[in-house]
């Protein structure tokens, strides 16, 4: 190895170790099991396969066009749903791919504004910029951190837009879809989900279920709190069943090949087919103790001092919680949090408008719960927040103590093979 290689090679490991023994909060992340992993490093990471199975623009498709039929299979299985495109390559892919499909330049799509949870791919600068998309912003309910309802459907009823999309980033209550969807559709507009944060609490059944309640299309990442690699997906339970669902269909599919993926990543689509199957298994028992888990430390370190958010709503209905830390002091408190190993991050809450200099925090436990936590470890990890943010302890005398608690969780859950992780220790965070 040259000194390049080996610069990297070392960086990497030390990430590692350093994963295996923080508690990573991160609401957008989550560990892929032991089976998924090694559909990573297969043989499938080095191959191309434009196109769908049996009608590919390669040959040596063989076995990767079963493993797609089944990917598919799978996905329709587990979201209930008639169409399923898993070949995204990550969430926001799969948003340009339907912005693609279903608006033209120049038209307009109604959507939260990123300062109030949206994500940045449903923004001008983001995602619906790059089809040249006008965005118009619903109104926010800051108090219950959710869509304002009669604001959301008066801005629909005037702008009849061409996709009203929801879906947030900061995501702690279901949005009240099937209370505006009629309207939407009313107005002309096709309804898009973009479901990347809760899409495992959706199929485990445990949050909204947006097909059901009048989306027309879901779109989603697949490595939140579904545990999957990192990738997207196109949902959908449009039958096809008349000339125009037909083309509705077709206009999807072609949004996404060959709008916005050439190759997609075969290897992640082996290691999503292998995350459908055990969430099948494991999804409903593995979303129930997520949600439990975000209570219980939305509790616990209300208990302890802290604004966490909605407290009249019980906290949260996800995986996330929110947490204000005082006037521009997130920055702070998540790099103060870092430093003790707990990695979380920086959040715009209601009323910020610096991104870069917000006053929130944004915690997910989906992590913690998938290698094992429960909710009275959810007091210990209140514990350890107080001890940095609220008395500000040196964070580096904190560190010992995370480590001393993650010591205990060192298995992959919900998933096939869980006693096999130790396979991997040399390439997870675990
Ligand atoms: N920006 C990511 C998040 O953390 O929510 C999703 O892409």
């Amino acid at each position: 190895m040259n000194k390049d290689v080996e610069f990297i090679v070392e960086n990497v490991k030390a990430h590692t170790e350093w994963f295996r023994n923080c508690l990573p909060m991160i609401a957008s992340e989550n560990l892929i099991s032991p089976v998924a992993r090694e559909m990573l490093i297969s043989d499938f990471c080095d191959r191309y396969a434009e196109g769908h199975p049996g009608k590919r623009y390669y040959q040596g498709c063989i076995y990767v066009d079963k493993v797609e039929l089944k990917c598919v299979e799978l996905a329709k299985k587990l979201f209930k749903c008639s169409y399923a495109d898993v070949r995204p390559i990550s969430g926001t892919v799969a948003n340009i791919g339907v912005f693609k499909a279903l608006a033209k330049p120049g038209d307009t799509v109604t959507a939260l504004n990123t300062a109030e949870g949206a994500h940045i791919s449903h923004a001008k600068f983001g995602g619906a910029g790059v089809r040249g998309l006008n965005v118009v912003n619903y109104p926010f309910d800051s108090k219950n951190m959710n869509i304002d309802l009669d604001g959301a459907v008066k801005v629909i009823k005037e702008i009849k837009p061409r996709i009203a999309l929801f879906g947030q980033s900061v995501y702690l209550f279901p949005t009240p879809l099937k209370e505006i969807a009629d309207v939407a559709h009313d107005a002309g507009s096709s309804v898009v989900y973009d479901g990347a944060h809760v899409l495992g609490l959706i199929a485990g059944g445990k949050f909204q279920d947006p097909l059901r309640e009048g989306a027309d299309v879901v779109t989603a990442s697949t490595h939140k709190t579904l545990p999957g690699p990192q990738g997207g997906i196109v949902l959908s339970d449009h039958k096809g069943d008349t000339e125009d669902d037909k083309k509705f269909l077709k206009r999807l599919d072609s949004g996404v090949f060959p709008g916005v993926v050439s190759n997609h990543h075969l290897h992640h689509m082996a290691a999503k087919a292998v995350a459908f199957a055990e969430h099948l298994e494991y999804g409903k028992e593995y979303a129930d103790q997520i949600i439990r888990n975000a209570k219980a430390l939305g509790q616990a370190m209300y208990e302890l001092g802290f604004n966490v958010f909605c407290e009249h709503l019980g906290f949260t209905e996800s995986h996330q919680i929110v947490v204000g830390v005082g006037d521009g002091m997130g920055r702070w408190a998540a790099e103060a949090l870092e430093k003790a190993d707990i990695i979380v991050n920086m959040n715009m809450i209601p009323g910020d408008t610096k991104p870069l200099n917000p006053s929130g925090l944004r915690i997910g436990v989906q992590e913690l719960t998938r290698i094992g936590m429960k909710e009275k470890d959810m007091k210990d990890v209140a514990g350890l927040f107080k001890k940095v943010v609220i008395e500000k302890i040196k964070p580096e005398n904190v560190a010992s103590e995370v480590i001393e608690l993650r010591k205990d969780f060192n298995k992959i859950h919900y998933c096939f093979k869980e006693d096999e992780a130790h396979k991997y220790y040399s390439i997870t965070g675990l």
